[in-house]
């Protein structure tokens, strides 16, 4: 039986909605041609000169690798075109990138995305990922603002992330109450296939995900929390320790296996490391939608109030189960 294609399945989905435009759906195909861009580029990066950095450092303080601007380009240039998109936000980019062509200019949609991230992996050959996030904009009868982007987790029209590890997977949810699929690429042919229907996050059980080194900088509440995954006292018992860097990677595997992934605020960065717009928001979307969790360590991700394009957020993404103790013991 031949699976069914990425593309097929979103149309498929978009026939069960009689006022869908097929607007949506283009921009979810134009994700996934970034990725499969971006997988490409990464397979052969080592042989085109493409690892190492640039020199730049970007909005975040970070230093940007090559493929960090090769990423954000394409996945600008996929939308140029499209006339459904009116701007893009980047995690590369200190403002949005609005496009200028008038069918663009009166788009109803605006795409945020981390377009590689964990790009400290690159040059060990570890996983990387690329993170995505659809808003339709406040008000379509005045010009497009960085307004139109401080929305809230849960006003997502679309969610989801390409992981680029041994295979490449594209991972997405849309609408209020899509499910999660996942869809891997056949690099032969260029296709993506379903392969994860209706992805459901297992209760329990699974690995506590965290950098451990940051224990030094964590309130004492962070500090007992982490003890009682690595020591079993937590309701799950003894787990594995797993952290790869690769924050889609960690969410990913959190996803398939159950289990938390958790980056906590610190003494001297209350808000943590993880940006809300185009990293928490879309995975604790996923989350929630394969039956998991995301908080900030208080209030639900999804109902956090952005002020700032880039502004960071604690993150704690897991089983129900996992992330709900998380939350008591931080109270
Ligand atoms: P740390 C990568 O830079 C990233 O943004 C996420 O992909 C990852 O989860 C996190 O930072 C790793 O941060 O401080 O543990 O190296």
């Amino acid at each position: 039986m031949t699976r069914p294609t990425l593309i097929e399945h979103i149309r498929t989905t978009e026939r069960l909605h009689p006022g869908a435009t097929g607007e949506l759906s283009r921009i979810l195909a134009r994700l996934s041609l970034a990725g499969r861009m971006i997988a490409q580029r990464l397979l052969n990066a080592g042989f085109l000169g493409e690892h190492g950095e640039t020199g730049i450092v970007n909005v975040q303080g970070e230093r940007v690798q090559k493929l960090d601007e090769l990423a954000d380009a394409t996945f600008v240039r996929v939308f140029e075109s499209l006339g459904s998109v009116c701007a893009v936000a980047s995690e590369e980019r200190a403002k949005i990138h609005a496009f200028d062509d008038d069918e663009s200019k009166a788009g109803k949609y605006c795409v945020l995305f981390d377009p590689l991230d964990g790009s400290g992996n690159i040059d060990i050959n570890g996983s990387l990922g690329s993170i995505f996030s659809v808003h339709q904009r406040m008000d379509v009868e005045r010009p497009v603002s960085e307004a139109d982007f401080l929305q809230r987790g849960d006003a997502q029209v679309a969610a989801g992330y390409i992981l680029y590890g041994p295979s490449t997977v594209f991972v997405y949810t849309a609408g209020d109450d899509g499910p999660v699929n996942g869809f891997t690429l056949d690099r032969s042919i260029g296709e993506f296939f379903l392969t994860h229907a209706d992805i459901q996050m297992p209760a329990g059980g699974g690995a506590y995900s965290v950098n451990e080194s940051n224990e030094g900088q964590w309130d004492e509440k962070t500090k007992e929390l982490v003890a009682s995954f690595r020591q079993g006292r937590a309701p799950v018992g003894k787990r594995a320790a797993r952290y790869t860097g690769a924050l889609v990677a960690d969410f990913h595997r959190t996803l398939l296996q159950g289990g938390i992934f958790l980056y906590p605020g610190l003494v001297d960065r209350p808000r943590g490391k993880l940006r809300y717009l185009y990293e928490a928001a879309p995975l604790a979307k996923i989350a929630e939608r394969a039956g998991g969790a995301a908080s900030d360590g208080s209030r639900r991700t999804l109902e956090l109030e952005p002020t700032e394009l880039h502004e960071r957020c604690p993150l704690f993404v897991g089983s129900r189960g996992d992330v709900e103790y998380a939350v008591e013991s931080l109270r």
